[in-house]
């Protein structure tokens, strides 16, 4: 078993509904637990809409290249469209961190890129576990999170698993 994050972004359609039947793919794969629900104005491209955002922790047997290829068949299945790059999509699954792992290959690159910059990603993470660390950085010390950028839409069972 190993602990794993997802980062969950959606800002085409109905996003909250695309995310709740994400949580439930996921739910699938392993035990998770849930982050609450942020709204977040769009990194990249400024004339897209806000995106909702959070994360899952998910305790999974498989392993990252297999971990991938589900995140990517859901976001087929949600009928994923992604019109420019940093631009608007129904979902994107990001592979986050899994355990301890550093990954580079063609396919993954495990921390994710950007985590540490990103406030729609650390705060969901925050959620999950407010002691967690990539490479050795307590996330919770980092700058960006004295001025977050985002709101919590929902802080209860927003997924309702
Ligand atoms: N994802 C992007 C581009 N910009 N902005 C926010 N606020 N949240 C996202 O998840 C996001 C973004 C492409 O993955
Ligand atoms: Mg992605
Ligand atoms: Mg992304």
């Amino acid at each position: 078993m190993t602990l794993t994050y997802i980062g969950l972004g959606s800002n085409l359609g109905d996003s909250l509904q695309i995310l709740s039947e994400a949580v439930h793919k996921l739910a699938t794969l392993g035990t998770v637990k849930v982050s609450q629900l942020y709204q977040s104005p769009p990194m990249g491209p400024q004339d897209q809409p806000n995106y909702l955002n959070a994360a899952v922790a998910l305790e999974t047997d498989l392993a990252p290249l297999a971990l991938l290829d589900e995140l990517q068949r859901f976001e087929q299945e949600s009928g994923r469209v992604r019109l420019r790059h940093w631009g608007e999509r129904t979902l994107d699954l990001d592979l986050l961190i899994y355990g301890e792992q550093h990954i580079q290959n063609d396919r993954l690159t495990v921390p994710h890129v950007g985590v540490l910059e990103r406030d729609f990603v650390l705060k969901p993470l925050l959620d999950l576990d407010e002691n967690l660390q990539i490479k050795g950085q307590p996330l919770k010390d980092l700058p960006i999170l004295n001025n977050p950028n985002l709101t919590v839409l929902d802080a209860g069972n927003w997924a309702h698993l």
